[in-house]
């Protein structure tokens, strides 16, 4: 497909100068070999642990190895990562860091970059790939594998109860990759495996610890019967053990609450009892992202998805956990 693109253009263009022409029509911009670089790390929004860790482990890499980090921090506003990534191109910046908030609105921004010259490798959370396609309109994806997330969640939900229960699902931010691959994972796993379970109700937490909070408190007045609350992150998930303690039922007995990212606040309420599981969903990111930075920059062919392997931590593991956890 790429070669076909190109070689219609060189057709219509009358030979090799097209590819000096327009060197980025349909493929990944190359970067330079340098020892040092200014990248651009646009970040969707600091407001919990997990997306603080990721910015602190991509500011300690880029540190670390000379490069200077032109960082933004979107406050959870995709219009607004938008400009961030728009600036960075006006900036310079030689590569883009991007983790993109929603699956489509940040798809002008990751084609605005490759247009640009400057390769683009989106980190944590993916693009709509029926929109935009990893080595052709971006380096690479690196991250989790969402729907095995979920899927994992799910088995292990399925196997604490022997398959029985009503549940309220706390959906992560509406269009973002996670929230629709981790609800894909887990509620597919739910339908197939465990006749005895409904999802009572699935709705948007937007991955935050207070919007999680008071969406479980609207639906547990709505599903008094729930007995399972399952939360796309752990932010969503603490805020629901608040929720069930605010109601008057106690988190781990009366309410079994799962969840996803092993932050250390939920491997602590594993301990304490409160959350059943969390499936790692690791954000220290920075030494994998340099590191395929630099290897491209070195001619490596870098692979579309590279995906990160996930802990899984429940009362088995959480102690032990806890001392490294963020
Ligand atoms: O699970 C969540 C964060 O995109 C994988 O975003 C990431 C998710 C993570 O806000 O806590």
């Amino acid at each position: 497909m790429l070669i076909h693109r190109r070689q219609l253009l060189v057709g219509s263009m009358g030979g090799l100068a097209a590819f000096t022409i327009f060197p980025a029509f349909g493929a990944v911009p190359p970067l330079k070999k340098k020892d040092t670089y200014k990248v651009g790390f646009a970040q969707t929004e600091s407001n919990n642990p997990w997306r603080l860790a990721q910015s602190a482990s991509m500011k300690a890499e880029a540190a670390k190895r000379g490069c200077q980090i032109v960082y933004t921090d979107a406050a959870s506003s995709a219009a607004k990562q938008v400009a961030d990534v728009n600036s960075m191109i006006a900036q310079g910046v030689d590569f883009i860091f991007l983790p993109p908030r929603e699956e489509k609105p940040l798809i002008p921004a990751v084609m605005a970059a490759n247009k640009a010259g400057i390769p683009v490798l989106l980190i944590d959370r993916n693009v709509d790939p029926t929109l935009a396609k990893p080595g052709v309109d971006f380096l690479a994806f690196i991250g989790s594998n969402f729907v095995l997330e979920g899927q994992r969640v799910a088995d292990w939900t399925i196997q604490k109860t022997g398959g029985k229960g009503k549940i309220i699902e706390l959906e992560g931010s509406i269009g973002a990759s996670p929230a629709n691959d981790r609800k894909k994972g887990f509620d597919d796993t739910i339908k197939a495996k465990a006749p005895g379970m409904e999802i009572v109700a699935s709705q948007s937490g937007d991955f935050a610890r207070d919007k999680g909070r008071q969406l479980a408190e609207t639906l547990l007045q709505a599903h008094p019967d729930a007995t399972i609350i399952y939360g796309h992150n752990d932010e969503m998930s603490l805020g629901a053990i608040a929720a069930i303690e605010a109601a008057g039922k106690v988190p781990g007995k009366d309410i079994l609450v799962v969840s996803i990212d092993g932050e250390k606040d939920a491997i602590q309420a594993i301990v304490d009892g409160k959350l059943g599981c969390s499936c790692e969903c690791n954000p220290r990111f920075g030494p994998a992202a340099f590191d395929i930075m630099y290897k491209y920059a070195a001619g490596e062919t870098i692979a579309p998805m590279i995906i990160n392997p996930d802990n899984f931590y429940d009362a088995s593991n959480a102690a032990a956990a806890l001392p490294n956890a963020y």
